[in-house]
């Protein structure tokens, strides 16, 4: 029997991701469009004027045919999420952006390289990771994934020790691109069709590539880990977003 690690579990993540219905906006009348633009203008007002303390938020435009829009948000409470979700659906902006996809989970930090730190501590050092601001960067990536269970390739059957090793190992290749890339992992077991998601934010999406490239070497990923879509853009402020519509 492998032996669970045990988890420290921050705040609720909803990955929202929209792609905006042209047909849809070509349809509306002026004063329709007009209308929209200004209640979008003030729902991303309200998402982003979120206190550290209570959440935090981040607008990104996707690249390519997946989605056209991630908004992220991290919040406390996960009936927060459901109403941040629906402020944008009964919006009239609601029907023109529609939901090609959309992941929710906790942000999660296991315990693997936690040896010797007291509960107390962990919470105190670690409450900037477990209750995260969005990182200054100019890009995103998210994609979920599963750790494998297929005959010797068992995460779960592997022990603690094991897996120990291979997170160490993870996180020194990790650790190079300490600079350049900044992770977010959040837990969705029991929440989401995948077991983890993971946010990398960098200034471009070239140190993102390479480091997912050098981790496909290491025995964590090579052996163990599956991968769902991935979803990789610059973020935007809300008048870029905004000028889209006018
Ligand atoms: O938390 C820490 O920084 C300590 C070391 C560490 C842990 C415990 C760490 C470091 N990660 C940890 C956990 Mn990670 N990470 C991924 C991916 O693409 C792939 O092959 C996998 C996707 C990337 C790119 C990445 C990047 N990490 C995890 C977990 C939870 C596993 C569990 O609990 O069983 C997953 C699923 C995961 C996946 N990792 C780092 C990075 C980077 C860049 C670091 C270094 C952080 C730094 O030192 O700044």
């Amino acid at each position: 029997m492998g032996e669970p690690i045990e988890t420290i579990e921050g705040w609720y993540a909803l990955h929202d991701f929209r792609r905006i219905d042209w047909n849809r906006w070509q349809a509306l009348s002026p004063g329709e469009r007009a209308a929209a633009r200004d209640e979008l203008s003030a729902i991303l007002e309200e998402y982003q004027s979120v206190k550290a303390d209570d959440g935090s938020f981040a607008l990104a435009s996707i690249l390519g045919h997946k989605a056209d829009l991630l908004f992220l948000h991290f919040r406390p409470d996960p009936k927060t999420l459901g109403e941040l979700e629906l402020r944008l659906d009964r919006s009239p902006m609601g029907p023109v952006l529609s939901r090609p996809y959309s992941y929710v989970s906790m942000v999660e930090l296991s315990k693997y390289l936690a040896r010797g730190i007291s509960e107390d501590q962990i919470h105190t050092t670690l409450k900037r990771r477990l209750e995260p601001a969005i990182p200054d960067a100019q890009y995103l990536c998210f994609y979920p994934m599963n750790k494998r269970r297929q005959g010797q390739d068992n995460w779960y059957m592997t022990s603690r020790d094991e897996r120990r090793e291979l997170m160490k190992n993870h996180g020194v290749i990790g650790h190079k691109y300490h600079e350049q890339v900044i992770q977010i992992i959040t837990g969705s077991q029991g929440l989401d069709d995948w077991e983890w998601g993971v946010t990398l934010f960098a200034d471009s999406p070239l140190p993102i590539k390479k480091l997912i490239y050098e981790m496909r070497f290491d025995e964590a990923s090579a052996r163990f880990a599956d991968f769902g879509p991935f979803y990789v853009g610059p973020r935007i402020d809300a008048t870029t977003l905004l000028a889209r519509f006018s």
